[in-house]
């Protein structure tokens, strides 16, 4: 379950966290005994369903946190994923003030949004039910991942609900016609004016890594959460490394 939000929301320390993908106790269990400072689960591409995240959360709350990347931006999603209890949802896509305005709607209680209520695993099953209506306590991030939305980056990021932004290289890439191409200068050049626009707000910004010269190149430019990798690629490449090894020595 969250808790309050934390007073280094702004801090300049850069907060390294992963990109799970598999919906195991045994992956959410590595995670927690692990060296990093938060989990994303991943909603979107990952396997993961509201049962499952909220099973991952159950297991890691309290040693690290966790958010959840919803498969959508719907009021649906938005309301069943923060129901779960992380302690904050990435809405994958955002791409302008409306939506943004739409995002907020329906992850905020009245009076500031239209959230509806349940008694879920977020509000303690009840027990911090009053608690968690009066004090929002979870962070709500949105990603940044097209050329459209770089083109409003100061009006989206100027939104006061919303907490952090977080970049994916990716479908950035892909907007801008370079799909995969993430260390081009055309998305860096993009990334760089998003990292800007954030901290002329003072809100913090995120990235998705992938590897560790391009974590290495986003610590130094002063990010604030970078996401390393992803579970199924770190097992993938320690798995490549071991084989080529082993295979070639006599
Ligand atoms: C992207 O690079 O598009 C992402 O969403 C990061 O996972
Ligand atoms: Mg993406």
């Amino acid at each position: 379950m969250p808790t309050s939000l934390s007073s280094d929301k702004f801090s300049q320390r850069c907060e390294l966290g992963i990109v799970a993908t598999i919906p195991h106790f045994a992956i959410a269990e590595m995670l927690k005994l692990s060296a990093l400072d938060w989990v994303w689960i991943d909603a979107e591409h990952g396997g993961f369903d509201a049962q499952s995240a909220a099973a991952f959360c159950a297991v890691i709350s309290g040693a690290k946190k966790t958010y959840v990347r919803i498969p959508d931006k719907s009021e649906t999603s938005v309301q069943k994923f923060l129901d779960i209890g992380a302690d904050g949802i990435i809405v994958p896509m955002v791409n302008s003030e409306d939506e943004v305005d739409q995002i907020c709607c329906s992850a905020c209680y009245p009076p500031i949004g239209k959230r509806s209520v349940g008694i879920a695993r977020a509000h303690a099953y009840g027990v911090n039910f009053k608690n968690y209506l009066n004090q929002r306590s979870y962070k709500i991030t949105i990603q940044i991942e097209t050329a459209e939305a770089v083109d409003r980056i100061d009006q989206i990021v100027a939104h006061k609900e919303i907490d952090e932004i977080f970049i994916g290289p990716y479908d950035l890439s892909g907007s801008l016609g370079c799909l995969g191409e993430v260390t081009s200068n055309m998305v860096q050049n993009k990334i760089e004016t998003i990292l800007n626009a954030c901290k002329k707000v003072k809100k913090s910004c995120g990235i998705f890594a992938g590897s560790t010269e391009s974590c290495l190149k986003y610590k130094q430019m002063g990010f604030e959460k970078i996401a390393i990798s992803l579970d199924t690629l770190l097992f993938n490449q320690a798995l490549t490394q071991c084989l080529d090894l082993v295979k070639n020595k006599d």
